[in-house]
Order: structure tokens, then C-alpha cells, then sequence
């Protein structure tokens, strides 16, 4: 029995009533079934890396304090992190190179499905790779800066390249530190050998490889993802389009696109337009194709089409709920297995594409990307065969969805808030200058059962932009924001302060900012390093009136991203704590020390406003610190020195 959720979208509360009412099992029963959950696992004090374990540290001193070798809670905490980061980074990065692969072919073949398409974009990235440019063709440039992508993951000497974009004081930092990444994979592989049996006992030593792994994803793996997915798909710009579960239509075939990478999905969003499939479609009855998406596949195609959202995370079961899903095609990442039970219960057809994720019993289309139109084109045709099967009894689609603005990036935000200056960050920063902004907050990442759904989203967000703080969002924050309504102009009146307002109007965006999927955190790293580098605001990020915050964060993916955020100087909250609590140094040094190092560090709160309120906190303390003026507005939170 599903519970309530006081504080979701409509249509998220009336699919869960009817999963419960129909005795469908989805991810929140599973979550009540899980309960209580492992203490020692929770707190991050067990540990199976080896074969004389499993072990684990009595959290209350009475037991045994260091496992059958010796290792204590701190080496057992921060092993079991590392490994975390690495998993994270490597789903991030393996992601990153298959778009470097893509890049590589299109660049080859003259015949493939995929194009260069945004020229600007691609010579931009040669220029950081050193590629010559002038007098080349496009796809000779493209090669080269494919290769030199690839080269990124598993050089034998030097850093990666494509870190060098950070700040320069950054950059001093990290080799200063020395956690500049080397190569993408060698990172990763790194923990995975420092973390055995016998290796890195140093809980501190270890924490650091993890946060050069971590920066290998964010400024390696995540941004060359990115980068190349804008010169393969086009960069984004602002668009408008719906979101929720209310996208689905009674007439039409619907399709849903879940998972990651935008070399299949991108593919079908193209697809779906074609005249003939549209016809095939309407000689089984329905009125046309609709297409939609779940997660942050679902943010590449928006950002890039315009196609709508038909979720987040949480929501992958409840939009098969609807009845009226005729295919469901999968990637990687975050897809949960317990779909495939799901779709059991309607007519809805679960298809897995990639070779690297496949869940059994449930019929695999492996997608190649040499083929990339034709396997598109018979995935969809699969859903058009479905659409008769469907049962209209069994259709109940909600009638909620919302509008929404999507589609900035570093650069497209840029001439948004250019203004009549164009190009320029300048408008920007004199605007947290003369404390008509307080400053910056990226809110991101998941949602998780063991969260009160949405609520860790909706009101930390609330509570920054009321106090005149500009969110950018990315991944599940964004699908959020989206349902909310906060990714309209107009929500700016109803929920910002007046010197938030003031820009809003002024620019016409929308007080949050939706910067596209997970890897395009990248794209965060890219805005804070133009706000520095547009000067006025300190010589390093770390010296930025910003926040980032995960609220509801459930991926290794939010662990990884966390360390490469707070490695590049910023304050990080999340809700619930990394699962290291049982270490009271590692806590420590997390949320303490680590700030003396890299100048961000973590932060940990349940409650979403009083974690905006600490977000907020640390702003105010970096204005001061850059001796900014007062607020130009009366603001609504008022940190008590
Ligand atoms: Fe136990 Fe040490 Fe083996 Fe971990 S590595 S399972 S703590 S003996
Ligand atoms: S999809 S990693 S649930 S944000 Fe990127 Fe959403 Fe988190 Fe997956």
C-alpha cells in the first residue's frame, strides 16, 4: 500500500492512489518493505571488500572498532565513499565517451545518421584541445577533437585537458592538493585499487583520490559529454514546452524515452516526425505519435526539441500507470528494474537498448549507432503495433501538466543575461554586486522514496529565490521545478524577491534556470568560471556568493558530482547525510576541514528551508568577505550573526 504524498504533483498523488488501489507495487511499497534499513550500511561502517569480512564497526563503541585487518570507521567510511565516486564517475564518463565515439563516426562517415551541428561549438573545443581550425574542414576538426576526447580517458601522462578551462587559481589549487585528474578511467581505476584489501588506510588520502576522480567527471568525463552532445545535437536555446504526467494523450501512440544519452533519443525525437510513421500510426487508429520522457534523457531532448516531460525519476512506474504508455525505450542509468513488473500489468511494451543494460525478460533492441535511424524507426514502429492492444478501460491519464522555459547553457544564459549589453556576463555580476541578487544556487539532482517526495525540491527553492538568489537547475530538480511551475517567467512575481523579480522582468527568464541533464552540471562549472572570469566577484570560484544543494539526492552519480563540486570551492548541501556517519573524523573533515583545502565543503539537512537558510548563510558570508553592497531589498531571511 503506496502512502500519501503530501507534498507531490496531482498527477504523481492520483497515480500512486491507483497503484494502491490496484495492488500494483511500485518503488515506495518496495521502499516501506525495505524497512528498518542496514544501520551499519546507512552509516557506511560495513564492509565486504574482502573475504576474511563482511565486517562492521559497532557504531556505539561497545563492539568490535576495526574489522578482521585492522581497518577502522574512518578507512571503512571513506573506502566505501571512494567507491561510490567511482561508480558515479565512471557512469557519468563511459556516457561522455560514447558521445566521443559517435562524434568520431559522424566525423568519419559521410553516410551517418549524425551531423555536425553546431560548427562555433566544435571549434570552440579544438581551441581548448590546441586542434587547428583555419583552412579545415569541419569533419577533419571534428576527428581530431574526437580523438583528443577519447585520449582523455586513459592517457598514461599528463591531466586532463579539458580541466585546464577551470580557473587558473583553481587549477594551482589542485596540483597544489594534488587531485588535478590525469585521465578519466585511470581515476577510477585508482580508487578501485587504493579501496582493496590492504591498500589506502588513510581516510584522508582517500578522500582525495575520490575527489580527482570526481574531477575528472565534472570537469573530464560530464563536460565532454556536454560539449560534444552540443556539437553533435546543436546547443540548446531557450524553448518552451510542458511537463507532467497530463503530456500523454488518450488518441495518440505514446511513446516514453528513459535513461541517459541523447544518441538514441535524440534519434526518435527526430523519428517520430516522420511522415510515414505518423501515417502507419494513424492506419492503427491513433491520431499521430506522441513522444515523452522520463528523467534526464528526457532533459536532452527537451532541451534540444522541445519534447515534453513526462517525469522524474520517481515517476518512471506512475507514467506506466497511466495505461497509455505503449512503449517504454530504455538506456542506461537509473532505469529500475521493477519497471518490467510494472508494465507486466498493462499492455505497455519495455524495450532495453544498450548492451551494457538489460533486464531479463524484457525484450532488448540493441541499438547501434551505425544504424541509428533504422533501429529508431523499428522501436517506434514496435510502439505503433502496440498501440491496438491498448486497453482504453485500463487508460487513465491525468490531466496535469504544466509550461515551462528549458534550455540554457553557459552560453545561451549569457546572452539571455546580456541583455542589452549581449555576450557579456557583466549584467550579472554588478547585479550581485549592488545586492540586487544575494548570489547564486544550484539546486539538482534525484528524488528518493526516503524523502518526502518533492518537498526537499519544491520548498528549498521557494525559500532561495524569495530571498533573491538565482537558481540554475539540472537532472530531477529541473523535471521538479518544471511540474511546479517554477520554470515560467510569471513564477517569478508569485514566489521571488523584488530584486530577483527586477531581473526577471528585465530579462524575461524565469527565476530557475534549466541547464539540462546530469552530465550538464558541466555547464554550471562553465557559468561560475565566466562569473569569475568577468571579475568583480573574487579570483576563484571558492570566493562566489553561490551554493550548490542535491535535496533529495539517491545516484552514486550525486556523489560524484558533490566531490567535484565542493573539490572546485563550493558550499554543497544535501538532505539526507553521505553514508559515512559512523566516521566521526571523516564527518569531520567533510564538513569542516575540507574547506581549508579546496574552500567548499559539505553540508547535511533534512529540513529543505532551514538547508536554504545554511545556503543562504554561507552566501551572506562570501558578500561580506568581497565587502558587497548591503541588499538593495529587504530580504525575507535574516541570518542572526
Ligand atoms: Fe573486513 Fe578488512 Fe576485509 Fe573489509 S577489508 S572485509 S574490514 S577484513
Ligand atoms: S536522472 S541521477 S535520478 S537526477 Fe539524471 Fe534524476 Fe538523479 Fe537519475
Amino acid at each position: 500500500m503506496a502512502k500519501e504524498l503530501k507534498y507531490a504533483d496531482k498527477a504523481s498523488q492520483e497515480m500512486v492512489k491507483r497503484a494502491s488501489e490496484e495492488n500494483i507495487e511500485i518503488v515506495w511499497d518496495r521502499y516501506e518493505t525495505m524497512q528498518p534499513q542496514c544501520g551499519f550500511g546507512s552509516l557506511g561502517i560495513c564492509c565486504k571488500i574482502c573475504n576474511m569480512g563482511p565486517c562492521r564497526i559497532d557504531p556505539f563503541g561497545e563492539g568490535p572498532q576495526v574489522g578482521v585487518c585492522g581497518a577502522n570507521a574512518d578507512t571503512i567510511a571513506a573506502r566505501n565513499i571512494a567507491r561510490m565516486i567511482a561508480g558515479g564517475s565512471a557512469a557519468h564518463s563511459d556516457h561522455g565517451r560514447d558521445i566521443a565515439h559517435t562524434l568520431l563516426m559522424a566525423a568519419k562517415d559521410p553516410n551517418c545518421d549524425y551531423k555536425i551541428k553546431d560548427e562555433e561549438k566544435l571549434k570552440a573545443i579544438a581551441a581548448i584541445y590546441n586542434i587547428k581550425t583555419e583552412g579545415r574542414e569541419i569533419n577533419e576538426i571534428a576527428k581530431d577533437v574526437a580523438l583528443a576526447a577519447l585520449e582523455e580517458f586513459g592517457r598514461s601522462e599528463g591531466e586532463v585537458k579539458m580541466a585546464s578551462t577551470a580557473p587558473k587559481t583553481r587549477i594551482k589549487l589542485w596540483r597544489g592538493l594534488g587531485i588535478m585528474p590525469r585521465a578519466i578511467d585511470r581515476e577510477v581505476v585508482e580508487i578501485m585499487h587504493r579501496t582493496t584489501m590492504g591498500v589506502d588506510a588513510d581516510y584522508k588520502n582517500i578522500i582525495k583520490q575520490g575527489m580527482r576522480a570526481a574531477l575528472g567527471d565534472g570537469w573530464g568525463g560530464s563536460m565532454i559529454a556536454t560539449e560534444l552532445s552540443d556539437v553533435l545535437f546543436g546547443s540548446p536555446n531557450p524553448l518552451r514546452s510542458k511537463a507532467n504526467l497530463g503530456v500523454l494523450q488518450e488518441d495518440t501512440v505514446n511513446v516514453i524515452v528513459h535513461g541517459h544519452e541523447p544518441t538514441l533519443s535524440d534519434i526518435i525525437a527526430i523519428v517520430s516526425r516522420d511522415e510515414k510513421l505518423i501515417a502507419k500510426a494513424k492506419e492503427k487508429g491513433a491520431k499521430g505519435i506522441t513522444l515523452a520522457g522520463i528523467c534526464c534523457t528526457a532533459n536532452e531532448i527537451l532541451m534540444r526539441h522541445g519534447i515534453p516531460l513526462a517525469g522524474s525519476f520517481l515517476q518512471q512506474e506512475l507514467a506506466m500507470m497511466t495505461g497509455a504508455v505503449d512503449l517504454m525505450v530504455v538506456d542506461v542509468q537509473c532505469v529500475m528494474p521493477g519497471l518490467s513488473s510494472v508494465a507486466n500489468c498493462f499492455h505497455t511494451k519495455l524495450v532495453t537498448t544498450s548492451p551494457k543494460a538489460k533486464i531479463l525478460g524484457v525484450d532488448h533492441i540493441e541499438f547501434r549507432e551505425e544504424d541509428a535511424v533504422k533501429i529508431a524507426t523499428q522501436i517506434l514502429e514496435t510502439a505503433i503495433d502496440n498501440f491496438p492492444n491498448r486497453n482504453s478501460k485500463k487508460v487513465q491519464i491525468p490531466k496535469d501538466s504544466e509550461q515551462l522555459i528549458a534550455g540554457f547553457t553557459a552560453e545561451s544564459v549569457f546572452n539571455f543575461l546580456g541583455g542589452k549589453y549581449r555576450a557579456t556576463y557583466r549584467p550579472l555580476n554588478d547585479a550581485i554586486i549592488t545586492g540586487r541578487l544575494r548570489g547564486a544556487a544550484a539546486v539538482i539532482g534525484c528524488s528518493n522514496p526516503n524523502f518526502e517526495y518533492e518537498e526537499g525540491h519544491i520548498k528549498m527553492v521557494k525559500e532561495l529565490i524569495k530571498n533573491d538568489t538565482l537558481v540554475v537547475t539540472t537532472g530531477c530538480n529541473a523535471v521538479t521545478c518544471a511540474k511546479h511551475g517554477l520554470l515560467k517567467p510569471e513564477a517569478a512575481f508569485e514566489y521571488a524577491g523584488k530584486g530577483l523579480q527586477e531581473i526577471c522582468r528585465t530579462v524575461g527568464i524565469p527565476p530557475v534556470l534549466h541547464l539540462g541533464s546530469c552530465v550538464d552540471n558541466s555547464r554550471i562549472l562553465r557559468v561560475l568560471t565566466n562569473i569569475v572570469a568577468e571579475g568583480g566577484l573574487g579570483d576563484d570560484i571558492s570566493d562566489l556568493p553561490v551554493a550548490g544543494a542535491a535535496p533529495e539526492w539517491m545516484s552514486e552519480k550525486a556523489v560524484a558530482i558533490g566531490f567535484y563540486v565542493v573539490a572546485t570551492g563550493v558550499y554543497t548541501m544535501i538532505g539526507h547525510p553521505l553514508p559515512m556517519m559512523g566516521s566521526k573524523n571523516l564527518y569531520k573533515y567533510l564538513t569542516e576541514e575540507i574547506e581549508k583545502e579546496t574552500g567548499g565543503k559539505w553540508a547535511f539537512e533534512l529540513d529543505p528551508v532551514e538547508a536554504a537558510h545554511k545556503m543562504l548563510k554561507h552566501i551572506d558570508k562570501k558578500r561580506k568577505a568581497l565587502k558587497l553592497k548591503p541588499m538593495m531589498y529587504e530580504q525575507a531571511f535574516k541570518p542572526q550573526e
